[in-house]
């Protein structure tokens, strides 16, 4: 065991909850409050472990991260192995991101990883970055998936777009209903497991198909009529939406606290950036932006959302639902 691999004495009582965050050396300060909120409300009668699957993750990062375990809140990291999947992912992103797609990043692809990378685990929850907890995570880790590969929210950025609605339901063949956000995904892993996700989702990337959300695409067309739908508040995004009983938010897209002023609920980011190492990061982070970032942020958007319009053009879907 190396010594990140923080063990601490797992209550018996109860199963492990397993919380994997996919993370760089850039999203690590926004990684730090996520956890520490998801700390804050954990159960202290139960046992949950943060593992944290990286590529590039200095040691300094590794080590002020690791400095917020608690007592029955594991933390671990996993270095990113190169593997023929990873290396499909690898060219498709290189050239993905030469057309200026910001969503051309190996990391926002790890998540796919883990049910065949963590053997030990039958059931996980994933999490993006830019979430915040409200509640204890252990309640999303109970939730019954039934016959279902996975567990996550229609996402609602999507249905208040009718070219995204578009784009779903010609370009991918999703209903829009059905179409989810892939930012918090409870994973039955066994079931992923015998699904072959990870080879049917690079045999569909070699494909090299030209897609608005890469990563949250192949998960909606592969895992299609496999998906339990998540209730709002597991999945709160506090940009146009009451957070009234919410239990996990996320800053998706455009808003984030860590750049902008008006932010629906920023105060519980910073309150939650507070007890972590990162204020300071956060702080500078913050000061750097400038009205002209927001600005590029608000029309890469826009181009998003035109790139949806015309892929929702196609006479057939752009992906095969694998067998
Ligand atoms: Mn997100």
């Amino acid at each position: 065991m190396s010594i990140f691999n923080t063990g601490v004495k797992l209550l018996k009582k109860t199963k492990v909850v397993p919380v994997f965050l996919t993370i760089t050396d850039d999203y690590a300060k926004y990684a730090a409050p996520c956890i520490h909120s998801l700390m804050q409300h954990a159960n202290p009668e139960r046992s949950y472990r943060v593992i944290i699957m990286y590529d590039k993750l200095s040691l300094k990062n590794r080590i002020r991260l690791r400095n917020m375990v608690t007592k029955n809140c594991a933390i671990e990291f996993h270095k990113m192995k190169f593997n023929l999947y990873l290396q499909v992912i690898m060219r498709y992103c290189a050239k993905r991101s030469g057309s200026g797609d910001f969503f051309a990043r190996p990391v926002y692809y790890y998540r796919a990883f883990i049910a065949r990378m963590f053997l030990q685990y039958d059931k996980g929850i994933y999490i993006d970055s830019d979430t915040i907890l409200t509640g204890d995570i252990g309640e999303l880790f109970d939730i019954d998936l039934g016959e279902n590969a996975i567990a996550a929210r229609p996402d609602p950025k999507v249905a208040a777009v009718p070219e995204f609605i578009d784009y779903v339901e010609k370009a991918l063949d999703v209903p829009h209903r059905d179409y989810i956000n892939s930012g918090v995904i409870l994973m039955d892993l066994k079931k992923m497991r015998k699904l072959h996700y990870i080879t049917k989702m690079t045999d569909l990337i070699k494909e090299d198909a030209d897609l608005v959300a890469p990563d949250q695409d192949y998960l909606n067309v592969i895992l299609k009529g496999k998906i339990k739908h998540l209730d709002k508040e597991w999945n709160c995004q506090p940009e146009g939406e009451k957070v009234t009983g919410a239990k996990l938010l996320h800053f998706n897209l455009s808003k984030k606290p860590w750049y902008h002023d008006d932010v629906n609920c920023g105060e519980l980011f910073w309150r939650a950036a507070k007890g972590t190492g990162f204020y300071g990061d956060l702080m500078r982070e913050k000061e750097k932006y400038t009205p002209e970032m927001a600005e590029q942020s608000a029309a890469q958007i826009k181009a998003l959302i035109e790139k949806g319009a015309g892929l929702a053009q196609v006479k057939e879907p752009l992906l095969k639902t694998p067998e």
